[in-house]
């Protein structure tokens, strides 16, 4: 299919444009001066314009938060180094793969990867001078970052689980096809870090229409999201999406995609303008026409986001500020045809299945629950270790969820035993059943001490504050009940914290504003409880819900349903779905 750009009403980008409206519009097409830069050998850090533009190949400068003030103290430069993030649509990785990246974690890397809750790999702590090795080694796995950050689509998610529905296979390629098209044109991260020969494009200027006919020379306004979803299973959070697409059948023939529009779930504290928002069905389309609606959607953004006010630049602004009637009529008129209704459909869960299962082809897969999607060999286990001689002995495909656990795919029934043997020899449990429901279903965001925007720990505390929640869970009898837990270093809501049953958003060091009442399946988003809880008040005041909960639930209501039956938070006006 052709890309075709309609032509733009574009925002007065001179007049009002935020800066990194225009750090792109000096950066040829995402170039800048980034060559020049990454051979600086001054310093271990990049300009402010490069560290804008290396977002769009995937990576992010960082510096060390632990040592940051002793640095300070020491009029040192901060310990600067660079996350980068693949692109892999759906998750999927080979074994082949999977060794070759840990080779990079090891070689480049601090020696850990993790899995993301959008289903891709982030490798932390490369040094500038290791960048582009990093990304020369991952092309040789046959991987990219094109996209992994900046104002372009991206990773585009889809359930990965092969057992979850005979649609599975149907549905599973229209991640990668997404992906594809909507990839960025430019040849800039080829020429940058794979050495191609200089495009015309780089000497010349040429026509934005011509070098990135969906983007143009700006890009998008913000970050866009795409995940993909087989009913009954929401475990992509489809509705903190800009779209999200839930597959529908007959007769397990996929049938098309409904459409939801207008996810996003950060917000930014004491801005009463920026708010979490679900994503709103709108229709139906076919298989055929489902990479039209994505393109000519991401048009529309392109067309009429906010450029100016990066806080208010997602997508989920633009369209509650035209109106949603508004862009259906845009988005019907730009395809040429009108959506049809959205056909019925229901969502269970949003969490993740664990423990082997198996398809009708005879192959086995297993479902492994990772601490926050870290991997790693540490004092407890050696699962780093285990994936990796599973993959060298190629015994699976790797697939990455969105809840930041790992399905190890198509094993072979006489493998079974080796792989569950390695496991166990590295010390870690095929099987989650020995945990609890609440630790099954946790999401904990990166945070401190990578991530510059956190305001409190997120993946090196929630596994500490669950042991003592689980006292607490013993003591009401719900050590196994499902409970979706999700905590975050700040507002921005990387491990979706605002879907959480019970949702925990860091504020200070330590300190953690409570939210309450999300529903299970991932189509109601909780609620403001408690603000600035210490460890000790989130313990009493989680102590006393479990009490309560226990005492006067219906029969199987999940705790999102009981908090909001019994008021303990109050939902605003649901904006969205
Ligand atoms: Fe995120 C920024 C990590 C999923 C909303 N996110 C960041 C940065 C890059 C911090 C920064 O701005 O420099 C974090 C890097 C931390 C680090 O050291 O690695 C970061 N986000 C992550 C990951 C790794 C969290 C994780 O623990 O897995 C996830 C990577 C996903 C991926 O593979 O692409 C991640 N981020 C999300 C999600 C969840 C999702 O998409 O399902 C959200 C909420 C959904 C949404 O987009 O609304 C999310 N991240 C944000 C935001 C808020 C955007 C907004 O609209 O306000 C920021 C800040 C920003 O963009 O300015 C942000
Ligand atoms: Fe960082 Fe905040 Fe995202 Fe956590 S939610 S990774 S603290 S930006």
């Amino acid at each position: 299919m052709e890309l075709i750009a309609t032509p733009k009403p574009l925002n007065a980008l001179a007049a009002n444009g935020s800066a990194v409206e225009h750090i792109k519009d000096r950066s040829n097409y995402l170039r800048g001066n980034l060559v020049e830069d990454f051979h600086n050998p001054i310093t271990a850090a990049i300009s402010e314009d490069n560290v804008q533009l290396v977002k769009f190949h995937g990576s992010y400068m960082q510096d060390d938060r632990d040592v940051r003030l002793h640095r300070q103290d020491k009029k040192l430069e901060p310990a600067y180094s660079f996350m980068i993030r693949l692109r892999v649509a759906g998750g999927d990785l080979s074994a082949d793969q999977w060794v070759k990246l840990d080779d990079i974690s090891n070689r480049y890397g601090n020696g850990t990867s993790r899995i993301t809750t959008r289903q891709a790999l982030q490798f932390h702590g490369i040094i500038k001078f290791d960048l582009k090795n990093t990304i020369k080694a991952m092309d040789a796995a046959l991987l990219d970052s094109i996209a992994g950050c900046g104002d372009v689509n991206r990773n585009v998610m889809c359930t990965p689980d092969p057992t979850l529905s005979n649609l599975h296979a149907q549905v599973f390629p229209w991640a990668q096809k997404i992906s594809e098209h909507l990839l960025p044109r430019s040849r800039a991260y080829h020429e940058i870090w794979l050495d191609e020969a200089e495009g015309k494009t780089l000497v010349a200027g040429g026509e934005a229409e011509e070098i990135e006919p969906l983007y143009g020379k700006h890009y998008l306004p913000r970050k866009f999201k795409i995940a993909i979803a087989i009913s009954p299973f929401n475990d992509m959070d489809i509705y903190a999406n800009d779209i999200g697409l839930i597959a529908v059948e007959e007769n397990s023939k996929l049938l098309g995609f409904n459409v939801a529009v207008g996810g996003g779930l950060g917000f930014t504290f004491g801005r009463e303008d920026t708010y979490a928002r679900l994503a709103s069905e709108i229709g139906f389309c076919t298989p055929e026409q489902v990479l039209d609606v994505c393109f000519h959607t991401v048009a529309i953004q392109r067309d009429y986001g906010n450029r100016a006010d990066r806080k208010l630049s997602r997508f989920k602004y633009t369209i509650d500020r035209q109106g949603l009637d508004w862009f259906k009529q845009e988005l019907n008129a730009r395809l040429g045809f009108d959506l049809g209704e959205v056909r019925p459909f229901v969502f269970d869960t949003t969490g993740d299945r664990f423990g082997w299962r198996s398809t009708t082809d005879g192959l086995w897969h297993l479902g492994l629950r990772l601490e926050y999607g870290r991997v790693l060999d540490n004092e407890t286990h050696r699962l780093k270790s285990a994936l990796r001689s599973i993959a060298e002995q190629n015994l699976c495909g790797f697939r990455m969820t969105g809840n930041q656990n790992l399905i190890l795919t198509g094993v072979r029934e006489e493998h079974i035993d080796a792989v569950e043997s390695i496991l166990q020899a590295h010390g870690y449990a095929a099987d989650a059943s020995h945990l609890s429901g609440l630790r099954r279903n946790s999401i904990a965001c990166v945070a401190l001490n990578t991530c510059p925007q956190a305001m409190a720990e997120a993946e090196r505390y929630l596994p500490d504050l669950i042991t003592k929640l689980e006292v607490s869970l013993d003591k009401h009898g719900l050590r196994n009940e499902e409970i979706k837990i999700r905590m975050t270093g700040c507002p921005n809501g990387c491990g979706r914290s605002v879907l959480g049953e019970i949702g925990l958003i860091g504020k200070s060091p330590g300190r953690y504003n409570l939210y309450l009442g999300a529903s299970f399946n991932g189509d109601r988003l909780n609620a403001l409880c408690r603000e600035n809880l210490d460890e000790a008040g989130l313990l009493k005041v989680l102590d006393e819900l479990f009490a309560a909960f226990t005492a006067k639930r219906i029969e199987g209501e999940p705790l999102g349903e009981f908090v909001t039956r019994c008021r303990y938070v109050r939902h605003p006006a649901t904006k969205g779905k």
